[in-house]
């Protein structure tokens, strides 16, 4: 564990209302402002992948799988 710690402050960032979820709104505005590694990857998808509860945002818990997610979509680690 601890090898995502860099994701997952990247992914605090993304929570423009600071509810402490990520939405797919929140996700997709972020795909649209980074133009390098996020680029071409849907955050409806990534959130669909990571929700495990199925609530529709992911929270805290749900972070480690969308991270998990983009390693496996991206090939990044
Ligand atoms: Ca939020
Ligand atoms: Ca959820």
């Amino acid at each position: 564990m601890g090898k995502n710690i860099s994701f997952r402050i990247w992914v605090k960032t993304l929570d423009a209302d600071k509810d402490g979820k990520i939405s797919k709104d929140e996700l997709a505005d972020a795909v649209r402002g980074n133009g390098g590694w996020f680029a071409g990857w849907k955050g409806k998808m990534g959130v669909k992948a990571a929700d495990a509860n199925g609530n529709g945002v992911i929270d805290d818990s749900e972070i480690d799988m969308l991270a998990c997610f983009c390693s496996k979509a991206l090939g990044v680690s």
